[in-house]
């Protein structure tokens, strides 16, 4: 572990509301809230809370959300319940004729019990860490029950119904000349690109499985950079990175560090938001990725070591991750590399952690072999290369 030492000084926060916790999003959804939970519980049972600020940020109001959301959406989603929605929109009630839906609800963003305060917990926290990085009372801003990429303004998708990472970076922007996001989630981050499309102060990119037809949802090809029109400031501002099934550690990493190293030197990011979705790893549900905990971490890592090198900030918040023991490991992982302590966590299991002698007997770990699942890494030399000789030509047009 050759992290670079953190400066005196240096703080960490993690903003999370418990109330998020008790929320369900139905029997059968992947999407499960308890991954939070258990993330948690790993976090404290490394004790590594003590080596974070931690605050427990109020819910947004209608007001605060309405900076990025329609008025209309937002007033829906604050009084639909799982009762009154079939009475107001009877169509959602047909097995089938819920394709064109209302402001995207159906199947996959399913109308639960609180949904509105849930949304307001999480994106309260997510707009809080922006705060206390804006406000210099944090260096580094952990919030892993945020991350929800794919809300758009007035409609709800794909288990995302507010963009708490669009309101995040609404409110950087306040402070920050130039906000670099980058997207480790499987899936496509479409909704913080779509809101910030026209504008070169929040450069995007997203790493994702892309598969046109069968993988949701279906955007972000390798040359889906930006507007075309050439006055638009947006232009060659987006960076889509579409993987195949498979990639490993090493290409993943690879990848990461030319294209980001690329994007840091040429647009000097004022600040980063990191979204760290945890579906990339091996064995996710959802998932197509061989990445472990510890190829997944990196991209902390290498985000964590620039914003400490330059003095920026970096916000970094969660997303997917289907598989929750996983999840809870990768993101424990991430936030020891935060606090830089991830070489200490590697092999100590806390003196004081709860069945500690249960765990270790099973030879449990943080780190169990994700890799070399279900599929061949079927990313090719040529693949990779490809996608590094288009960024490198997409990088010439920013100015320098
Ligand atoms: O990035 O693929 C789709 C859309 C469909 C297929 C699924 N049906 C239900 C709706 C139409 C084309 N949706 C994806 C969404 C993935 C969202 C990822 C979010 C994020 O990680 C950020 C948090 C999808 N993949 C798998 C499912 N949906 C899915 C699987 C199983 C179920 C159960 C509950 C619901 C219906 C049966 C569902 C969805
Ligand atoms: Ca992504
Ligand atoms: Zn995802």
């Amino acid at each position: 572990n050759n992290a670079i030492d953190k400066p005196k000084g240096y703080r960490v926060s993690w903003h999370h509301n418990p109330a998020v916790e008790k929320y369900h999003f139905g029997q059968l959804h992947p999407m499960k809230v308890w991954r939070l939970t258990l993330t948690k519980s790993l976090i404290m049972g490394y004790n590594m809370h003590h080596g974070m600020d931690l605050y427990s940020p109020p819910a947004l109001t209608k007001e605060d959300i309405a900076a990025f959301h329609k008025e209309d959406y937002v007033d829906f989603l604050s009084v639909a319940t799982p009762k009154n929605i079939v009475e107001m929109y009877p169509e959602l009630a047909q097995p089938t004729g819920y394709s064109s839906s209302v402001y995207g609800v159906g199947d996959d963003c399913p109308i639960f019990d609180g949904l509105f305060e849930y949304c307001s917990y999480y994106s309260g926290a997510s707009v809080d860490a922006a705060r206390k990085l804006i406000s210099g009372q944090s260096d580094v801003a952990l919030n892993w029950t945020g991350g929800l990429h794919h809300a758009k303004k007035g409609e709800a998708s794909g288990f995302c119904y507010i963009n708490d990472i669009v309101l995040a970076i609404l409110e950087l922007l306040y402070h920050h000349p130039r906000v670099l996001y980058i997207d480790i989630d499987v899936h496509h981050g479409d909704g913080v690109e779509q809101a910030f499309w026209s504008t070169d102060r929040v450069f995007c990119v997203s790493f994702h499985k892309y598969d046109r037809e069968v993988f949701f949802p279906g955007t972000g090809p390798l040359d889906s950079t930006g507007p075309m029109h050439p006055e638009n400031p947006g232009r060659n501002h987006t960076i889509n990175v579409p993987l195949n099934d498979g990639i490993t550690d090493q290409d993943y990493a690879f990848l990461f560090d030319t294209v980001i190293g690329a994007v840091t030197r040429t647009y000097d990011p004022s600040v980063i938001v990191l979204q760290c979705g945890a579906d990339s790893l091996g064995h996710d549900r959802l998932g197509c990725f061989n990445l472990n905990i510890k190829g997944h971490g990196h991209c902390v890592q290498f985000c964590t070591d620039y914003c400490t090198k330059y003095k920026k900030p970096l916000l970094v918040l969660g997303g997917g991750g289907y598989t929750p023991r996983n999840v809870a490991r990768a993101w424990a992982h991430e936030t020891s590399i935060a606090i830089g302590a991830a070489d200490k966590i590697d092999s100590i299991l806390p003196e004081d952690m709860p069945h500690r002698e249960a765990f270790r007997k099973e030879g449990m770990t943080l780190f169990p072999n994700l890799g070399g699942w279900k599929t061949q890494n079927l990313n090719t030399r040529a693949d990779i290369e490809r996608i590094i000789r288009s960024v490198s030509e997409q990088l010439r047009y920013i100015r320098g």
